[in-house]
Order: structure tokens, then C-alpha cells, then sequence
């Protein structure tokens, strides 16, 4: 039987939207198969049957895959990345044949991504980019790499906490193109038994993912944990230590056997304490946003380079 993806469609959600003449935030009511759809993209057989999800990857470039769980950062970890790269002279743009060309919930999160990224509304950005495929390229055109952003619930659902994960993952696995999977955690994230539940889904991912793929562990949302900071930037061996006591085993699987490296490279992966930025709430329900110091992006982007161009180990 597959699986549907977690949502009550008849119980609707409420949803806040902006009022010029209230200052409390004006409830309205929005149907969980609506935000599916506006959000990523998905038609109603998608909605009630995640296996239906049908995704084209035409470009043999590399991907590199945002692997979190709902609201972990994805959505915002491509806005900040997107600009970074941008101001540095890379072209990030959508990728058009991702998503059916019939899915015109698709075509317009692309027509909005350029305005979307430079939004300081951060509501604006994860409200459309939901579902994406994006690619990077150098200043002459080039690809280096594409990165997929999709739904938590497709990595990790907290109330259906060891469902399968969605063909279309299992699909990527099968492609040539090589591939970096990002793993984002959260330190101190909801309590140890959400924490472990995602672990057992992070590993049971692990357990898949031929060993030619390169890994990444990002902690998000590092800003939250000021105590783990010295002069303004995060100490990232504690944040290290945090997230493999909070996560029991998830670097296991890459401990570095090599007698040499080994010494001064424990594990094979790379790990990163990011921040997109920080949020504050408005008064009409949405948050504003303010974009992390840069580097944050450059030292996600100097790690994701890397393991796109094969220069590791
Ligand atoms: N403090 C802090 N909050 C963040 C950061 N990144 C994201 N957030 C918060 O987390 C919320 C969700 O972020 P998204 O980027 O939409 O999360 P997502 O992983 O794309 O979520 P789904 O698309 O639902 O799977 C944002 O609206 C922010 O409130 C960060 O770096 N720091
Ligand atoms: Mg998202």
C-alpha cells in the first residue's frame, strides 16, 4: 500500500495573513491539501500518494540533496545560499523540467524565485520555494551542481516516524550523477525521542547511499546556541560534540579506518554550524528576516564545492 503523505485533508489549518487595518494577525482558513499544493507543487494524486511524485533530473551535473526535517531550514539555506553565490558571481536559477510543465504551481515558484530570494519577508521564501530544483553555475554558464530542496515530511515525519521514503528519492539513488547529501540537524531540536527517531531515519538513509556519495552535516539554526560561540563565531567543535551525543550514531558509518589520516581526520564528512539569519515576528503573523554574515554561506559553499568537484580525502 502506499504511503500518503500525513495530512488530515478534511481538518483545516489556520494560517496568518497580513491586515492594514488590524494589528492582531487576521485568521484564515487554509486546507492542509491547499498548502500542499501552493507550497510544493504537488496534484491532488501526489498529495494522497507520495509515491506518485514524478521528478526529472536532466542535467548529469551533480546534486546535492538537503536532507531535514520540516521547518529544519531548507527552504531558508537555499535563499541564503542563492544570494551569497549571487553576489559572488555565480548563476543560480530554478531548474523548469524539475517538476511537470503541466504544473503550473511549479512554473510559477519559478517565475517568483528571483523575487523570493531577495525578500526580507521571510514567510515570502518559504512560501514558495518548497519543492525545487535549483542549479549553480560559474560566471561563463557552467553547471557545477544542482540542489534539491523538498519536502521535511518526504525525510522525516514525526508522526510517521519510520515511513519509507518517496520513490522519487529512491529514483535519485539510481541516477549516474554523483551526489553529496546534506544532512541537517538541529542541536538541542524538540526532545531526545524526536531526536533519536530522526537519527534512526538519517541512518536508515545511510544504510542506502552508496558509499561514493559524499556527505555533509550541517547543524542549523546555530544563532539559537549563543553559549557555543567565541568572538562572533560558532565554536564549532562543540557543536560537533553536542549534535553526535543528541543524534546517537550518525556519524558512526564514517569513521576514517585509515591509520594515517585518521590522525588529524577522524570521520569521513564534513560538518558546518550555519545560520540562514535571524527571524523576528511581525505583528501580522509573518516574521522578518535578516540574512546570516556571509560566512555562513561561504563556509556551507566552500564544503558543498568541494564535495561536488571530488577534491576530498
Ligand atoms: N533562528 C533561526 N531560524 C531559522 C533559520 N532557518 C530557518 N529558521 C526558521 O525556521 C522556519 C522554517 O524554515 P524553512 O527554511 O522554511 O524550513 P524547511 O526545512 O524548508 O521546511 P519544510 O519546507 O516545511 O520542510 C523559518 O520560517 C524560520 O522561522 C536559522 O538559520 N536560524
Ligand atoms: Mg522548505
Amino acid at each position: 500500500m502506499p504511503k500518503a503523505i500525513n495530512v488530515d485533508l478534511d481538518a483545516p489549518v489556520v494560517a496568518s495573513t497580513p491586515s492594514a487595518t488590524q494589528t492582531e494577525p487576521k485568521p484564515q482558513i487554509v486546507k492542509p491539501s491547499e498548502v500542499l499544493e501552493e507550497t510544493y507543487g504537488l496534484t491532488t494524486e501526489e498529495i494522497l500518494d507520495v509515491n506518485a511524485i514524478k521528478v526529472t533530473i536532466s542535467d548529469p551535473c551533480p546534486i546535492v540533496i538537503l536532507f531535514g526535517a520540516k521547518t529544519s531550514g531548507k527552504t531558508m539555506t537555499l535563499v541564503r545560499l542563492t544570494r551569497f553565490l549571487r553576489s559572488q558571481g555565480y548563476r543560480v536559477e530554478p531548474d523548469r523540467v524539475f517538476r511537470s510543465a503541466n504544473s503550473s504551481a511549479y512554473q510559477e515558484m519559478c517565475d517568483k524565485f528571483d523575487e523570493t530570494i531577495t525578500n526580507d519577508n521571510a514567510a515570502g521564501g518559504t512560501s514558495v520555494i518548497g519543492f525545487m530544483l535549483v542549479t549553480i553555475r560559474d560566471n561563463n554558464g557552467n553547471p557545477i551542481c544542482q540542489i534539491l530542496e523538498a519536502p521535511g515530511e518526504h525525510y522525516f515525519d514525526e508522526d510517521n516516524r519510520t515511513s519509507p521514503f518517496p520513490r522519487y528519492i529512491n529514483e535519485i539513488l539510481a541516477m549516474k550523477n554523483r551526489r553529496t547529501w546534506v544532512f541537517i540537524v538541529e542541536r538541542n531540536w524538540k526532545d531526545s525521542s524526536v531526536r533519536n527517531a530522526y537519527a534512526e531515519k538519517i541512518i536508515s538513509m545511510q544504510d542506502i547511499i552508496p558509499s561514493s556519495d559524499k556527505v555533509i552535516f550541517t547543524c542549523h539554526k546555530a544563532d539559537l546556541s549563543r553559549g557555543l560561540f567565541k568572538n562572533g563565531r560558532p565554536i564549532v567543535k562543540q557543536f560537533f560534540n553536542d549534535i553526535k551525543n543528541q543524534y546517537p550514531g550518525i556519524f558512526a558509518r564514517y569513521t576514517n579506518s585509515n591509520p594515517i589520516t585518521s590522525l588529524w581526520k577522524p570521520y569521513n564528512f564534513e560538518f558546518v554550524a550555519f545560520s540562514s539569519g535571524v527571524f523576528n515576528k511581525l505583528q501580522d503573523g509573518g516574521q522578518s528576516y535578516t540574512p546570516s554574515q556571509d560566512f555562513y554561506p561561504a563556509g556551507l559553499w566552500e564544503k558543498i564545492r568541494k564535495a561536488v568537484m571530488g577534491s576530498w580525502f
